[in-house]
């Protein structure tokens, strides 16, 4: 096994202190920071996903692994902003205006990070305005929105129609939550709809042309 696929196991089980451990052995090592990301800690996200999708493992494993992750991160970070990298892609997420829950798209967002995104990340009861200048500021490729009352819904039309009125047409649009379905995005101009956390990173990778 190579020190990457060490590094992308203990990432996939959670495993915080060999997370930690193994990244710096690799920066110690002369590794890049970037290829510590894409050959490792992508992979090790990209796995639990695949399982999470699959059903074998569920929220829990899903969140673990991603707290092994931002732990590697913290440290790799700072080194990427000092050599001047980015992540090549920027996404906003939010949960709509009205709505308090987060726990899928904190999910979602975890995921996103993962795949190595950039991710502003806006929280809850975020009114269409709110969506619309964070994607301008941000020059967003992706703009997620989350909901889980039906009551809140029609905010991602109100959301969607405000990205578009406000010129903002490159932006692809995603929504997601448990009542929302794949009519209801196309119904409301959305250009797609994820059904789970890690379907969602399939697809905001297709929606920039990443695949
Ligand atoms: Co609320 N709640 N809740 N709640 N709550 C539901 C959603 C409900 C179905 C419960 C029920 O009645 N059976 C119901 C909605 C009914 C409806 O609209 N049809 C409901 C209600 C009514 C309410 C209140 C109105 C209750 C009240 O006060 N009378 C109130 C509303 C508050 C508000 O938002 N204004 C309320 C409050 C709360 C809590 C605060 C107590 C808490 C939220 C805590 C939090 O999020 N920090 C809560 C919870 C926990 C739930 C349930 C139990 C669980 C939701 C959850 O986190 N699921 C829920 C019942 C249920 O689902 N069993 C319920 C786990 C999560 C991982 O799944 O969010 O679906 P989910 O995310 C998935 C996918 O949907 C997808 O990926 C995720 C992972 O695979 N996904 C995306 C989500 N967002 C995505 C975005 C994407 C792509 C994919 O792209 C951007």
């Amino acid at each position: 096994m190579s020190d990457f696929s060490v590094l992308a196991e203990a990432v996939e089980k959670g495993n915080r202190k060999e997370t930690v451990r193994l990244t710096q052995a690799l920066l110690d090592a002369g590794t890049k920071p970037q290829v510590i990301i894409d050959e490792a800690l992508v992979v090790g996200m990209s796995n639990i996903g695949e399982k999470f999708k699959n059903n074998q493992v569920f929220v829990p494993e899903v969140l673990i692994a991603a707290r092994a992750m931002k732990e590697a991160m913290a440290m790799l970070e700072p080194l990427l902003v000092k050599a001047g990298i980015k992540p090549k892609y920027t996404a906003v997420i939010g949960t709509v205006q009205g709505d308090l829950h987060d726990i899928g798209k904190n999910l979602v967002a975890m995921m996103w990070k993962g795949a190595n995104f950039g991710v502003v990340d806006l929280g809850t009861n975020v009114s269409p305005d709110k969506f619309v200048a964070a994607a301008k500021d941000n020059q967003a490729n992706i703009v997620g929105l989350s909901a889980l009352l039906t009551t809140t819904m029609p905010l991602m039309k109100t959301t969607v129609d405000a990205l578009r009125g406000a010129g903002l047409k490159n932006v692809k649009v995603i929504i997601g939550g448990a009542p929302v379905t794949a009519e209801f995005a196309e119904e409301i101009g959305a250009d797609a709809y994820g059904p789970d956390a890690a379907t969602a990173v399939d697809i905001v990778k297709q929606l920039v042309g990443a695949v």
